[in-house]
């Protein structure tokens, strides 16, 4: 595959010399991707011959305040404008979001919500579920094809960037939030310290901010190098996050571990000066990390050595199937497969196809691999010898719903956390 790395794209202007928490310039490099366009940068089929902006994917660890992020940070607008992920389209993400609403309901009862904002709240899933339980909801997205869906759907969305300013925004407009939910979005933040002071600023004194994200430690121990790329520019661990709460005189008060996105955090936040109580999960949490050793090289270097092998076994294990013969697709075209398909090089003399149930994905192609994509049902008529899942945190859900291709002799090939075949 060719690396079209531009040369007129300023990779020196993007790199960032200090830690996005702490300042501290000595951001240790661990591991490096190579360089790949943006993975949810989906093609039209008049996109495809034209050049394509590749750009790195380097990942390393602050040795002060051991925030493990990215190297570099492209401008959030050449991602975030126009985007095609969307939460709603696999039950997993619903039934998540339905029990999540009922866990900030449960906390509503005692603390009295009824104004909720979500960041990074997309099509409005999360919102609409608290809005048809009575609470007022204000969604908040940079995208404007999702903002759009959203006030169609009747979930009042400002499509903007969350940051100190919009918070004023809001606070003029709605007075301050009980709730603020940040669901996979503080990953994707370069000035964190912005967005923060904007949370202070905004939550009521009682109130929480809640954020999920997928953890550290699930990503170091399953292998999950994939879900490194351009939009997150952090992989949240705790002890970071501490430090930076901290400056703005907010705690971190109790820790919920999720198994959604391979292994996530949920993380509830307060004012210092609130009525809430530091649950002991959190003490627990802190002990882990330093268990895992989150605060030595050796870990990101082991974890590096593991990429490189999963590299190896999968394409190895792809051409000698397909020398044999076997036709190939993929399910889920996800912004992970498709840093799998570019850090190992795989494209459609491989890969015939991926489906998806995004509609906004079917038609178009895979950023840098070119591999069209079409709807699941493709593969109600059609069985090909093996599917490789690029959702793998999906897994179950689409094993479940795709019995009868398994019943028809087609197989799937799982990649994380290491090669395996179902
Ligand atoms: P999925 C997203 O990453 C984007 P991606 C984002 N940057 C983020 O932070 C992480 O999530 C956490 C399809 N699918 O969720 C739908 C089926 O086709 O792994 C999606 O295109 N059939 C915000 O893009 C893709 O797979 C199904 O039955 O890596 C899943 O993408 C199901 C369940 C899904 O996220």
């Amino acid at each position: 595959m060719r690396t079209l790395l531009n040369k007129k794209i300023p990779l020196q202007k993007y790199r960032r010399k200090t830690c996005r928490i702490c300042g501290s310039s000595k951001l240790y490099p661990f591991l490096s991707l190579g360089s790949m366009p943006i993975p949810n940068g989906f093609l039209e089929k008049s996109d495809l011959h034209k050049s394509e902006l590749h750009y790195p994917l380097k990942v390393c660890v602050c040795e002060s305040c051991f925030l493990v992020q990215l190297k570099h940070v492209i401008p959030a607008e050449i991602m975030f404008k126009n985007y095609l992920y969307i939460p709603s389209t696999s039950q997993t993400m619903v039934t998540h979001f339905q029990k999540f609403a009922d866990e900030i309901i449960k906390k509503a009862g005692i603390h009295k919500i009824t104004f909720v904002v979500d960041i990074g709240s997309n099509d409005g899933t999360l919102l609409s579920i608290l809005k048809k339980k009575g609470k007022r909801v204000l969604g908040i997205d940079p995208a404007e094809n999702l903002a759009a869906v959203a006030n169609t759907r009747g979930i009042k969305t400002m499509n903007a960037y969350f940051n100190s300013n919009t918070a004023e925004k809001v606070l003029r407009q709605y007075g301050k939030a009980d709730v603020i939910t940040a669901t996979n979005v503080i990953a994707h933040i370069d000035n964190l310290h912005n967005v923060i002071a904007g949370i202070k600023a905004l939550l009521q004194t009682n109130g929480l901010f809640i954020i999920e994200a997928p953890y550290l430690i699930d990503l170091l121990d399953n292998n999950e190098f994939d879900t490194i790329y351009h939009e997150h520019l952090s992989y949240l661990s705790i002890r970071p996050l501490i430090k930076l709460f901290d400056q703005y005189d907010l705690r971190i008060i109790d820790i919920k571990k999720q198994s959604i996105h391979g292994g996530s955090v949920r993380i509830f936040i307060s004012h210092k000066e609130s009525n809430h109580s530091v649950h002991p999960r959190v003490e627990k949490c802190i002990a882990e990390e330093k268990l895992k050793k989150l605060h030595l090289r050796s870990t990101y270097n082991e974890f590096a050595r593991r990429v490189k092998v999963i590299k190896r076994d999968l394409v190895h294990f792809l051409k000698r199937i397909k020398k044999d013969g076997r036709t190939i697709i993929g399910y889920g075209a996800s912004a992970k497969g498709n840093v799998l398909l570019n850090y190992c090089e795989i494209s459609t003399d491989i890969i015939n196809y991926i489906v998806d149930s995004t509609p906004y994905k079917h038609g178009k192609y895979t950023p840098g691999t070119h591999i069209p994509i079409y709807p699941e049902t493709k593969i109600k008529n059609e069985t090909p010898d093996y599917t490789v899942l690029f959702s793998w945190n999906f897994a179950k859900e689409i094993i479940e719903k795709n019995k009868k291709y398994r019943e028809r002799g087609g197989q799937f090939i799982i990649t994380i956390p290491y090669l395996k075949i179902v």
